[in-house]
């Protein structure tokens, strides 16, 4: 498996000194964002990390190898690239064969990332069950992912592009842990808020980093999926935020827009719509949600040591 991998020398060196470690994705930066803040962003958050004591090891799939922690030349390349790969797990093989361009979704990351031996991983939003997915199936292969692949996912909540309800009951059958950080409600990534209930609720990332320890040692794989929710100053109005996501679901049914590319389109329609406002809030919740599993990553690291 190690062939695979091109570990950048910094993560090595953290992986062999025993530092905590958190794994960031690269769709958002290729698909997620429009240059250059999708670049500006990649590596603020990347110092977000290391002000909390943990190193940041950013992953893509580049010449034919999982790279875990790139350079701030590969980060612009991969922001400024327009035939990047969207990868998830089902592309991982062809992208890798054939030496192409690829920034990971979650479920990609997150796989590369356990296979590297990094626990913690850093996220704004996961993919989930899409809104009518009772008729069109689509489900983001993060879900089944978070159920088998051992490695904590911090995210602002889920966006309310997808289904939230049905996504909370996926993640159940599954056999994912939800936990909010300091809060009873389920976030909804640009609003704290979502009308649905967290299934478990855990005030500080020492208390996280317990139940990450709990779960693994008593033999149960998979992902812990933790809600960081927005701070107040930072939310987006949910009733503006409907309005755009209606228009964004409406707009891609129109122009038949389904599968992996349906992601991309709500994601760059409703930053465009909201002239920008919701680009800001996405770079500071994510900035956020860095701190917050860096800090999470050295409690975690401390526990296991
Ligand atoms: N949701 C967001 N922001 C994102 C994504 C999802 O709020 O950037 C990206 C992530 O990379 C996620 C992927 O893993 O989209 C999910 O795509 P799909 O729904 O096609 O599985
Ligand atoms: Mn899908």
């Amino acid at each position: 498996m190690h062939h695979w991998l091109n570990i950048h020398p910094e993560v090595k060196t953290a992986l062999t000194e025993g530092k905590a470690l958190v794994a960031l994705e690269s769709t958002i930066i290729s698909h997620g964002m429009p240059w250059p803040k999708n670049v500006e962003t990649a590596l603020q958050v990347e110092q977000e990390v290391r002000n909390q004591g943990a190193i940041p090891a950013t992953i893509a799939i580049l010449d034919g190898k999982c790279c875990v922690g790139l350079t701030t030349p590969q980060i612009e390349n991969l922001g400024k690239a327009t035939d990047a790969w969207k990868v998830s797990l089902r592309d991982m093989p062809y992208v890798l064969t054939n030496k192409l361009i690829g920034a990971t979704t979650v479920a990609a990351t997150m796989r590369i990332a356990h296979m590297a031996g990094i626990r913690i991983f850093v996220t704004g939003g996961i993919g989930g069950v899409h809104r009518g997915a009772t008729q069109n199936m689509d489900i983001s292969a993060d879900l089944t992912t978070l159920g088998n692949t051992s490695v904590a996912v911090v995210s602002a909540g889920v966006k309310s592009i997808l289904d939230i309800g049905l996504t909370l009951e996926y993640l159940e059958t599954l056999g994912v842990p939800v936990v909010t950080l300091g809060q009873d409600e389920f976030p909804s990534f640009y609003s704290s808020k979502s009308r649905f209930r967290s299934p478990l609720r855990l005030d500080t990332t020492q208390e996280i980093a317990s139940l990450l320890q709990t779960k693994w040692s008593i033999g149960l794989e998979g992902a812990v999926l933790v809600a960081n929710p927005v701070p107040e100053a930072l939310e987006v109005k949910p009733e503006l935020m409907e309005k755009h996501i209606e228009a964004a679901i409406d707009a891609a049914n129109a122009s038949g827009i389904s599968g992996k590319d349906l992601t991309p389109f709500l994601l760059k329609y409703i930053s465009e719509h909201t002239q920008g406002e919701s680009l800001a809030a996405n770079i500071a919740l994510i900035r956020h949600n860095a701190a917050c599993g860096a800090r999470l990553a050295v409690e975690f690291h401390q526990l296991a040591s």
